[in-house]
C-alpha cells in the first residue's frame, strides 16, 4: 500500500515537471519552422471541400460537434444531450420528448465517446453513436441529417462511461456503468458496497435497416468500475473488452484506496455465447424503468416511451462467457487493433502499456489454466496472456489508435505526449509533445479494422498559451498530426467547443452523398403541418389556441392573429414551404420564455407562448433569408381575459 502511495506522488510530481518542460518548448518555438510547409498542408481553398469529417464528442456542453481536416473548421454542432437555442433542439414541442428520462426531463449531460457505425469492419457512415455520461444515456444521431433521432436511457447503470462503441456489424452498440451501484437501486448503507454493488455491462442491439436501439440484455457483474470498451474485431468478433479500476471495491476516497491492487483487470465478454444463451430463454427479466425516445423525419416529432424491464444475465451462468485478464495500474483505455489480436491495456498509473494477445487469451481459456477467480469469474495468468510490454514509452498512458499500416498511437496524459509504435515489435518509433496534457488521439476509421492512416488529431485538456487569452476559461485545443510518414508532423492547432473526449473520423466522400438536402413537403406526416397553403388558420380548444402557420421568402401566413387572450396558451405549429437546400426561416415571439425555431425546408416545428399582457406584440424570422428577410414579421394582439373579441386573422 505504501508503495502504491509513493508511486502516484512521483507521478504527480513529474506531471508537474512535465508541463513547465512543455510550456518552455512552445514559447521558444517550433512555431516559425513548421509555419510554411504545415500551412500548405491543412490549406482547403475557399469553396473546395475537406478530406474527412471529424466528430469531436462536446464533454460537458452535451453535443457532438463536426469539423473538417486537414483544415480544423468547424461546421456544424449537433445538440444531443442539451437545450440548443440555435436550432430550437430540447424547447420546440416536436423535440422536447428526446430529452425525458425516468428522471423526468434531463436536458443536459456529459457526451464522451463518438463512435461511427460499421459493416464487415468498414466505417459504413449511416448513424454515429455518443454516451451521456451522466443520466446514463445512448443517442444515435443520423448522418443522412445530422440529428439526433434516437435516445435510449440505460437502467442500472451510474456513470456511463464505457460507452457507446459499436461491434464489426453494428450489431450492437455497449454501454459499461462506470460507479458501481446497488442493482436494483435500493436503500441501503454505503459502506456494504463491497460484494453488494454490480456493475452492468449493456448490449444495445441495433435493427439492421431502421437502427432501431433495443437493451437486449445486461450482463450483472461485479462491482468494480467499468472504464472503457472496445469491440472485438477480425479473428476476435464476437468478443468485448472492458477496462475496470477499483477492483478492489473501495467506495470512499479512491484516490488512495482504489490504487492498492497492482493488477486491476480486462473484462472479456463474448457476447455471441450470452446472445445464444437469452435467444435460447436464458436470462431474467428485472423491473427497471427507462426512458426510450425516436424522433421520426417524417412526423418531424419525437416520441418517448417508458420502458419497465430489462433482461438480465449472470455471467457464472453462461460458462465460458466472461473471463478477466489481469491488467497493471489501473487501466483507463482498452483498445484493440485492426486484426483483432492486440488487445491494449493503457495502465494510467504506468509508464509502460500492457498488449494482451487474443489468440494466448483463447489458448489459456481452451486448457483452463486459471488463476482463481472473482465472484465466480475466471480469472486468466497474467503471463499466459500477455503478448508484451511497451516499456517507458511515457507518462499516464491513456488512449490508443492506430493507423492500418502495423503502428499504434498512444496519448500519455502526464508527459503530454502522442507516442508511436510498432504493434509487432512493441518498439516505439515516434513521439510528439503535445500541448498541453492529451486525452484522447483520434485517427479516421482508427477504432474499425480499416483506418485511414493519413491524420491523427489529438484533443488536449490544457490549452495555457496556446490562443489568445478569453478570461479564465480557454477551449480546448486540438492538434493534427499528418501520420503519413516515419515521423508525425505537427501541422494545426484548433479550438474544440466544450470538452471534447474521444472523436470519430470518416473520409467525407462516404458522408457527402448521401447528406439529405431538405425535407420534401409532400412527405411532412406532422399531426400539425399546414402543406396547402390555403390550410394556413387558426383554432381555439379552451384556453388553447393551435395557430397553423406557413413561411415562405418572405411572410408568414396568417400575419395579424387578433383574438388572443391573456391566460392562452399559444401553439405556434409552423411549416417552412421552402424546397431549397440552405433556406432555413427562424421564428421568434417576443416574451415567448423558451427560444427560437429554426425550421428546415419541408419541416414542421411548434414553439409555445402564453403571452402575459395585453398588448400587440410582434413576432419575426430570425434567419436572413432573403432580401426582404427585415419584411417577414407579424403581429398578435392580446386582450384581456374576459374579453369577447373572436379569433381572426
Ligand atoms: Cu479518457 Cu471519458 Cu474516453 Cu476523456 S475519457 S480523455
Ligand atoms: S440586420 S444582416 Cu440586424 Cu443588418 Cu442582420
Ligand atoms: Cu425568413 Cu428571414
Amino acid at each position: 500500500m505504501k508503495n502504491s502511495i509513493l508511486y502516484i506522488f512521483s507521478l504527480i510530481i513529474s506531471a508537474s515537471f512535465f508541463s513547465c518542460n512543455n510550456s518552455e518548448n512552445s514559447k521558444n518555438g517550433d512555431r516559425g519552422a513548421l509555419a510554411s510547409s504545415a500551412a500548405e498542408k491543412v490549406y482547403v481553398a475557399p469553396g473546395e471541400h475537406d478530406d474527412f469529417y471529424a466528430f469531436i464528442s462536446g464533454g460537458y456542453s452535451g453535443n457532438l460537434t463536426v469539423y473538417g481536416l486537414p483544415s480544423g473548421r468547424m461546421f456544424k454542432e449537433i445538440p444531443v444531450f442539451s437545450q440548443f437555442p440555435t436550432s430550437g433542439y430540447g424547447y420546440s414541442e416536436e423535440t422536447k420528448p428526446m430529452l425525458n428520462t425516468s428522471h423526468g426531463f434531463i436536458p443536459w449531460d456529459d457526451s464522451h465517446h463518438p463512435d461511427i457505425s460499421q459493416t464487415e469492419g468498414k466505417l459504413d457512415g449511416r448513424w454515429i453513436f455518443i454516451n451521456g455520461n451522466n443520466t446514463p444515456r445512448i443517442a444515435k444521431i443520423d448522418l443522412k441529417t445530422f440529428e439526433t433521432t434516437e435516445i435510449i436511457e440505460v437502467p442500472n447503470s451510474a456513470g456511463n462511461h464505457s460507452s457507446s462503441f459499436v461491434t464489426e456489424n453494428t450489431e450492437y452498440v455497449v454501454a459499461g456503468t462506470r460507479f458501481s451501484v446497488p442493482v436494483p437501486q435500493q436503500d441501503m448503507p454505503i459502506n456494504e458496497y463491497k460484494g453488494k454493488f454490480k456493475g452492468t455491462l449493456s448490449f444495445i442491439s441495433v435493427a439492421p435497416e431502421t437502427g432501431r436501439m433495443n437493451i437486449k440484455f445486461q450482463l450483472i457483474m461485479p462491482g468494480f468500475d467499468y472504464d472503457l470498451s472496445h469491440p472485438g474485431r477480425g479473428k476476435s468478433h464476437g468478443w468485448f473488452f472492458f477496462t475496470t479500476y477499483n477492483t478492489e471495491e473501495a467506495n470512499t476516497l479512491l484516490e488512495v484506496n482504489a490504487s492498492q491492487n497492482d493488477k486491476d483487470f480486462i473484462a472479456a465478454v463474448n457476447w455471441k455465447k450470452i446472445e445464444e444463451y437469452v435467444n435460447n430463454g436464458g436470462g431474467k427479466m428485472m423491473p427497471a424503468e427507462y426512458a426510450h425516445n425516436v424522433y421520426d423525419d417524417h412526423t418531424h416529432t419525437a416520441t418517448s416511451t417508458m420502458k419497465k424491464e430489462v433482461l438480465t444475465v449472470d455471467p457464472t451462468e453462461v460458462p465460458g462467457a466472461v473471463f478477466l485478464l489481469p491488467t497493471p495500474k489501473s487501466p483507463h483505455g482498452c483498445d484493440v487493433d485492426p486484426s483483432g489480436e492486440y488487445i491494449i491495456g493503457n495502465g494510467k498509473l504506468s509508464a509502460d502499456l500492457t498488449i494482451h494477445s487474443f489468440t494466448k487469451m483463447i489458448d489459456a481459456i481452451e486448457n483452463k489454466r486459471f488463476d482463481g477467480d472473482a465472484y465466480g469469474i475466471p480469472i486468466l495468468k497474467f503471463e499466459d496472456v500477455l503478448a508484451g510490454t511497451v516499456k517507458q514509452a511515457g507518462l499516464g498512458p491513456l488512449h490508443t489508435e492506430f493507423d492500418g499500416k502495423g503502428n499504434a498511437y498512444t496519448t500519455f496524459f502526464i508527459s503530454s505526449e502522442l507516442v508511436k509504435w510498432n504493434v509487432e515489435t512493441q518498439e516505439v518509433i515516434d513521439r510528439q509533445p503535445n500541448y498541453y496534457s492529451v486525452g484522447h488521439v483520434m485517427i479516421p476509421g482508427g477504432n474499425s479494422a480499416h483506418p485511414f492512416g493519413k491524420y491523427a488529431v489529438s484533443m488536449n485538456k490544457i490549452t495555457k498559451d496556446r490562443y489568445l487569452p478569453t478570461g479564465p476559461e480557454l477551449e480546448h485545443s486540438a492538434q493534427l498530426f499528418d501520420i503519413s510518414g516515419d515521423k508525425m508532423e505537427l501541422l494545426l492547432d484548433f479550438p474544440t467547443h466544450g470538452e471534447p473526449h474521444y472523436a470519430a473520423g470518416i473520409p467525407a466522400e462516404i458522408i457527402k452523398e448521401n447528406s439529405q438536402k431538405i425535407y420534401k413537403l409532400a412527405e411532412n406526416k406532422h399531426e400539425y403541418a399546414t402543406i396547402a397553403n390555403g390550410d394556413a388558420r387558426v383554432e381555439r380548444d379552451g384556453n388553447e389556441v393551435h395557430v397553423y402557420m406557413t413561411m415562405i421568402r418572405s411572410h408568414f401566413t396568417p400575419d395579424n392573429i387578433e383574438g388572443i387572450k391573456v391566460g392562452d396558451k399559444v401553439y405556434f405549429h409552423i411549416t417552412n414551404h421552402e424546397q431549397d437546400f440552405d433556406v432555413p426561416h427562424g421564428f421568434a415571439m417576443i416574451g415567448a420564455n423558451n427560444a427560437e425555431l429554426l425550421i428546415m425546408p419541408g419541416q414542421t416545428k411548434t414553439l409555445t407562448w402564453e403571452p402575459k399582457k395585453v398588448g400587440v406584440w410582434p413576432f419575426y424570422c430570425t434567419d436572413f433569408c432573403s432580401a426582404l428577410h427585415q419584411e417577414m414579421q407579424g403581429y398578435i394582439r392580446v386582450s384581456p381575459k374576459d374579453s369577447n373579441i373572436d379569433l381572426s386573422w
